[in-house]
C-alpha cells in the first residue's frame, strides 16, 4: 500500500513537471527502484529533487538527482559465522588508477560490531539532543549536524593507527569525540561554556585535540591545512597519514587541486576522504559538478569509491588507503553517503530534495539499521538488543547534555585572554572593552570628555 502511494505521489509531481509523455519511463524507473530494493544486492537510487529539473548533468535525465547507495549482501550470513565472527561480503569498490583495491571480504567480530553500533547510536542521538538545545536557543552560532554519516568517521577512525592525525570541515562533532576528546566536553564547547573543548572560545565548528587538526568552517580551506601536516609528517620521517576529509562541495574548489598537485609532487602520506552526502548547502552534487565520481578526478591521483553507509567496508577501505599513502602517497577515498538534516540547524533540509527522500535512505540504507541487521543474522544480537542500545544511548546522551548545560559560561576577562599574545592594554580613554556594554555609561563617559575637550 505505502508503496502504492509513494509511487502515485512522485507520479502527481511528475506529471507537472515532465508531462504526460515521460511518465511511463518514470513509472518503470520507480519499480525498477523498487524491486533492487527489496532484494539484499540493491543498488538504491532514488530521483526525486525538486528543483533539478534543470540540471545540466546527464545524471539528472529522470528529473532530479540520482542517489546511488548500496545495500549489503546478508543473506548467508549465519552460515558464515564462526567464533571469531561473521564473514560479510562487501559491496565491490570503484577504483581509480588501482590495480589492488580493498578486500571484497572483512570479519566483524561480536563485540566490534555491538561496540560500534552502540557508538553510532549514540552520537545519532546526540546529534538530535544538539539540535534540540540549539531550538532551545542555548546553542549559538553556526552548527552542522553529522546524522546519516556515522558510518564514514566510525570506519574511518577504527582504521587509523597511533600517531596517524586527522582535519575535517565544520561537522566535526562526532570527529572530534571519536579522536578523544570527552563527548561532555564537545557539547559543552557547543553551548560555549568554560568546560568546553576550546574553552567556549570555539563553539560547534572548531574543536581540537592531539588527532585533530580542526573543525575548519572555511570550505575547502583545510585541504591545504591538511597537505601541510602530511607534509611535516614526511619531512620529519614520522611514518604516519593525515587523513584529510571534506566534502563533495569542497571538491570542486581550486585550492584542493593544488594540494593535489603538491601532495602528488612530494608523494605525501595523505588520505582526501570526501564524505559525498550529495549535497553542498542546499544543491545536489549533479547541480554543482561536472562529474560526481569525485574519487577519480584527476589523473595522478588514484582513488576508491565505497559505500559510506556500511561501516565494515569503510573501515576496510580506509585500513587499504592508509597503507597505499604511507607506501605511495596520496590517494582519494570517496565515502558515499547522506546527511539526513538539513545542511545546518537553521535549515530544515526539505526545500531543496523531499522529505521522500530522506526517508527512502533511512529506510533502505541507513548506516544504523545496516549495521544491526547483519548483527542481528548472524545472531550477535537480538532486535529486542537493539531498542534496548537506543534507549540506553538515549539515557546517557540525556545525562551528558544536562551536565553540560549546568557548567558555567566564561567570565568576560577569560574570554578576552589569548586574544593577543601580549595582552592590549586594558584601559583606553577611561573606558575598556567590558565597561562599554552599558549604552548609558558609555554615553555619559563620552558627555564627560567632550566638557574636558
Ligand atoms: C569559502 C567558502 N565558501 C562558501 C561557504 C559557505 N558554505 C558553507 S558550507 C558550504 C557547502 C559545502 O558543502 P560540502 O563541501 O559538500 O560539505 P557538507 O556541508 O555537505 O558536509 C558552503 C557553500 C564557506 N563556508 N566558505
Ligand atoms: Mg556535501
Amino acid at each position: 500500500m505505502l508503496r502504492y502511494i509513494f509511487r502515485s505521489k512522485l507520479l502527481w509531481n511528475h506529471r507537472y513537471v515532465h508531462g504526460m509523455q515521460k511518465i511511463n519511463q518514470r513509472k518503470s524507473f520507480i519499480d525498477d527502484l523498487f524491486s533492487k530494493v527489496n532484494s539484499d544486492e540493491a543498488e538504491a537510487q532514488f530521483s526525486t529533487n525538486k528543483r533539478d529539473n534543470s540540471s545540466p548533468n546527464a545524471n539528472a535525465d529522470e528529473g532530479g538527482t540520482r542517489i546511488q547507495l548500496t545495500r549489503i549482501k546478508t543473506d548467508n550470513l549465519s552460515s558464515n559465522c564462526n567464533e571469531d565472527g561473521a564473514e560479510i561480503q562487501l559491496p565491490p569498490n570503484k577504483m581509480w588508477l588501482l590495480d589492488k583495491g580493498p578486500p571484497t571480504k572483512a570479519m566483524i567480530t561480536r563485540e566490534e560490531g555491538v561496540q560500534t553500533l552502540k557508538e553510532m547510536t549514540f552520537y545519532r542521538e546526540l546529534e538530535s539532543e544538539i539540535l534540540k538545545l540549539y531550538q532551545k536557543k542555548l546553542i549559538r552560532g553556526y552548527c552542522h549536524l553529522y546524522n546519516g554519516q556515522e558510518a564514514v568517521c566510525s570506519g574511518c577512525v577504527k582504521a587509523l593507527r597511533e600517531g596517524d592525525k586527522v582535519i575535517t570541515a565544520y561537522r566535526c562533532h562526532m570527529w572530534v569525540c571519536k579522536l578523544g576528546t570527552p563527548p561532555l566536553d564537545m557539547v559543552a564547547e557547543c553551548l560555549q561554556k568554560e568546560t568546553g573543548n576550546v574553552k567556549g572560545r570555539g563553539g560547534s565548528m572548531h574543536m581540537y585535540n592531539e588527532k585533530l587538526f580542526g573543525g575548519n568552517g572555511i570550505v575547502g580551506a583545510h585541504v591545504p591545512l591538511g597537505t601541510g601536516i602530511a607534509f611535516a609528517m614526511k619531512t620529519r620521517n614520522e611514518k604516519n597519514v593525515c587523513v584529510t576529509v571534506f566534502g563533495d562541495g569542497a571538491a570542486n574548489q581550486g585550492q584542493v587541486f593544488e594540494a593535489l598537485n603538491l601532495a602528488a609532487l612530494h608523494k605525501l602520506p595523505i588520505i582526501y576522504l570526501i564524505e559525498n552526502n550529495q549535497y553542498g548547502m542546499g544543491t545536489s552534487i549533479s547541480r554543482s559538478s561536472a562529474t560526481s565520481e569525485y574519487f577519480r578526478r584527476i589523473d595522478f591521483v588514484p582513488g576508491i569509491w565505497v559505500d559510506g553507509m556500511n561501516y565494515i567496508g569503510v573501515r576496510e577501505c580506509m585500513k587499504f588507503a592508509i597503507n597505499h599513502a604511507q607506501e605511495h602517497g596520496p590517494i582519494i577515498v570517496e565515502a558515499n553517503t547522506y546527511r539526513y538534516m538539513g545542511h545546518s540547524v537553521s535549515d530544515p533540509g526539505i526545500k531543496y530534495r523531499s522529505r521522500q527522500e530522506i526517508d527512502h535512505v533511512r529506510d533502505t540504507v541507513d548506516p544504523i539499521k545496516t549495521l544491526s541487521d547483519i548483527l542481528i543474522k548472524a545472531n550477535f544480537l537480538t532486535p529486542d538488543d537493539r531498542k534496548s542500545i537506543t534507549e540506553e544511548q538515549r539515557k546517557i546522551v540525556k545525562e551528558i547534555s544536562d551536565k553540560a548545560n549546568a557548567d558555567k559560561m566564561p567570565s568576560l576577562n577569560e574570554l578576552c585572554k589569548n586574544i593577543y599574545a601580549k595582552p592590549i592594554e586594558t584601559t583606553v580613554r577611561g573606558t575598556n572593552a567590558f565597561d562599554c556594554h552599558d549604552g548609558q555609561a558609555y554615553l555619559s563617559l563620552l558627555i564627560q570628555s567632550k566638557r574636558e575637550m
